[in-house]
């Protein structure tokens, strides 16, 4: 088989960024976790043009917080945790509807929490599924089971249409250039519990302020 070029993009270290975005004391650091949604953003597009509807958003929503963590209040959006005391404390999430704050950490992130939650599915399904399974199927389904509930009906046809483009499975892990299909697996094996992880701490959190729902 044929080696990876020096410096090709891998799937591997998008999904380590997840993996190093969790902290001893269990807080989730945004610079790392915005890096991964970064990778994975650039591995869709490689999928071909059909994937950057699916992108877009996500690249929109990446940038709203990059504006964050770069800007004068930096030091609050260091952590998902101290985004949320912050952005709570002062009054800046809209709650139930998007008024004045309409593009708050808070809610932005809920958006790429909601995705990820698609993403580990997507990408279990993908790991354990036989060889001969549908790619798209396993695609489908998950974003069925996760953030197909929160799109409008016009959005979850066209992400449908997108995905009968995705590739066989075995063809889909030779993308991820990780290495042949069996080492792609067991790296898939190795980065989801961690990409569970994230998405299990950010959820607790939403959850115990209130926030799962916010607009
Ligand atoms: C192959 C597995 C891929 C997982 C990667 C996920 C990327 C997710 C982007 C889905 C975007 C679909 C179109 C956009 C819909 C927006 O309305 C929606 N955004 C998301 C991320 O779900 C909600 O954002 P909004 O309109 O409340 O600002």
């Amino acid at each position: 088989k044929m080696a990876a070029a020096p410096g090709a993009f891998s799937l591997r270290e998008v999904l380590a960024a997840f993996q190093a975005c969790v902290t001893e004391q269990r807080e989730v650091l945004l610079g790392p976790y915005l890096q991964g949604w970064r990778g994975l953003v650039r591995f869709l597009n490689g999928l071909g043009a059909i994937f950057s509807f699916i992108s877009k958003d996500a690249v929109t929503k990446i940038q709203i917080m990059e504006s964050y963590c770069g800007g004068e209040r930096r030091e609050e959006y260091r952590t998902l945790q101290s985004m949320v005391s912050y952005e709570l404390s002062r009054g800046l999430v809209d709650l139930q509807r998007r008024s004045s704050h309409p593009d708050s950490g808070c809610r932005t992130i809920l958006r790429l929490h909601r995705a990820l939650r698609w993403l580990q599915l997507f990408l279990e399904g993908l790991r354990t599924a036989r060889q001969d399974a549908s790619t798209s199927a396993i695609c489908t389904d998950s974003y069925n089971a996760s953030l197909a509930a929160y799109h409008p009906w016009v959005v979850r046809k066209a992400a449908v249409v997108a995905f009968c483009a995705l590739p066989s499975r075995d063809a889909f892990l030779e993308v991820m250039n990780v290495g042949g299909p069996e080492e792609a697996v067991e790296m898939l094996g190795d980065a989801l519990p961690h990409i569970r992880d994230v998405y299990g701490i950010t959820q607790e959190l939403y959850e115990q302020h209130c926030l799962v729902g916010v607009a």
